[in-house]
């Protein structure tokens, strides 16, 4: 029973943003009687980062796909999975998550009027995501394993069962994903010359360098940037070259031992002379805070690695000055916001508490004179 999907008819004039498909749909496998899905996923703010920018000699650039209608950069391919799992008649789509791929879906689903059945890493997924997930009315099911045990799972039944699956193997997703290289081809004028994005199952890698591809060959941009990912230290399978058994690491969303989209990535590394990296669960909460603090971006800590990896490979050389650097920060801070109540030592982060009393709250702001 899906919901209609009505196309709007703007008035001359209005600009509200119509969500991937619609603004790309001549770039994207639909047709006039596709039954588009969509919560105004993509558009998202392409903005300057002068800290960043002063800290690493390079022109940094963040890409805040935190601003999607779930908080992350899941809506992109969502819209297109779910639009095309309605066209092909699903009732049901399947998904294993560390959290916003389950969110995401489950909004999707309920837009369209079909089910969403999702598989989680039990303990393992913060809890905005948890939260939104049971909000928008998903069958959730947690599973006493790893994300790479629930995505074994999924993958059994929808080969199995009549579910949907709309975790990134299914193209689909990367379809949708590509949009945000041609948002920033239009912002920028043309491709950056380095392009950095966390990575899990390394979906939006693989996604990132096929717009980019795609928008070479369109002659809208005239360059492949060299392409970086960064994975956790203690969850770097790409990086040592051999699943991870048991990921650990803070950033939640990245905790992922055998990446779907593997053997995909390692081809885009090469095609763009790009780099895969791991980095320390302390230096992406100390990269969190200077996005935060210098920049006026609040992220979840995976997509904090981005601005990590650029600075360690600053701090290496590897990046050349004046290089135009696109940062993607994938997911809001507000999806998992118990990191910036902590000190770097661990400790809790203790607000300042005074009585009713104006000249109290003068002198604890240090305006006393
Ligand atoms: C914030 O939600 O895999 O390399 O199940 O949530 O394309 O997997 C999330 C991944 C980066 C990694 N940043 O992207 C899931 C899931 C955030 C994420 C990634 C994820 P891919």
């Amino acid at each position: 029973m899906n919901t209609p999907n009505p196309t709007p008819t703007p008035k001359p004039g209005s600009r509200q943003w119509r969500g991937v498909i619609r603004e790309y749909a001549d770039r994207l496998d639909v047709t006039d009687a596709t039954p588009i899905v969509t919560l105004g996923e993509g558009g998202t703010p392409l903005l300057p980062a002068p800290a960043l920018s002063r800290r690493t000699g390079a022109d940094v650039w963040v890409k805040f796909e935190g601003m999607n209608p779930t908080g992350s950069f899941k809506d992109r391919g969502m819209t297109m999975a779910v639009t095309k799992a309605v066209e092909h008649g699903a009732k049901v789509v399947i998904c294993a998550s560390t959290g916003n791929t389950s969110a995401s879906a489950a909004a999707y689903a309920t837009h369209a009027g079909i089910g969403a059945a999702v598989l989680l890493p039990e303990g393992k997924v913060a809890m905005g995501k948890l939260s939104q997930t049971i909000a928008h009315d998903a069958k959730l099911i947690q599973v006493q394993g790893t994300f790479d045990d629930c995505l074994d799972i999924a993958r059994d039944l929808a080969a199995n069962y009549p579910v949907h699956l709309v975790n990134s193997v299914n193209n689909d997703r990367i379809e949708g994903q590509k949009t945000a290289a041609f948002e920033v081809v239009e912002v920028l004028g043309d491709a950056p010359d380095l392009h950095v994005v966390p990575v899990g199952n390394a979906g939006n890698y693989t996604a990132y360098t096929r717009g980019y591809r795609e928008d070479i060959a369109a002659g809208n941009a005239t360059r492949m940037p060299r392409m970086f990912g960064f994975q956790a230290a203690g969850s770097a399978p790409i990086v040592r070259g051999e699943p991870v058994r048991d990921p650990d690491t803070i950033a939640s969303a990245i905790r992922i031992g055998n990446p779907a989209s593997w053997e995909l990535a390692l081809q885009a590394r090469d095609e763009t002379d790009g780099y895969f990296g791991a980095i320390e669960d302390a230096a992406i909460l100390e990269a969190q805070r200077i996005l935060s603090a210098e920049v006026g971006i609040f992220v979840e800590p995976a997509s904090a690695i981005s601005v990590a990896g650029l600075l360690e490979r600053a701090a290496a050389g590897a990046v050349p000055r004046g290089a135009r650097v696109v940062l993607t920060v994938t997911g809001h801070g507000l999806k998992d916001p118990q990191w910036a109540l902590r000190t770097a030592d661990g400790s809790d982060v203790e607000p300042t508490v005074v009585p009713v009393d104006t000249a109290q709250v003068a002198a604890a702001l240090g305006l006393a004179s």
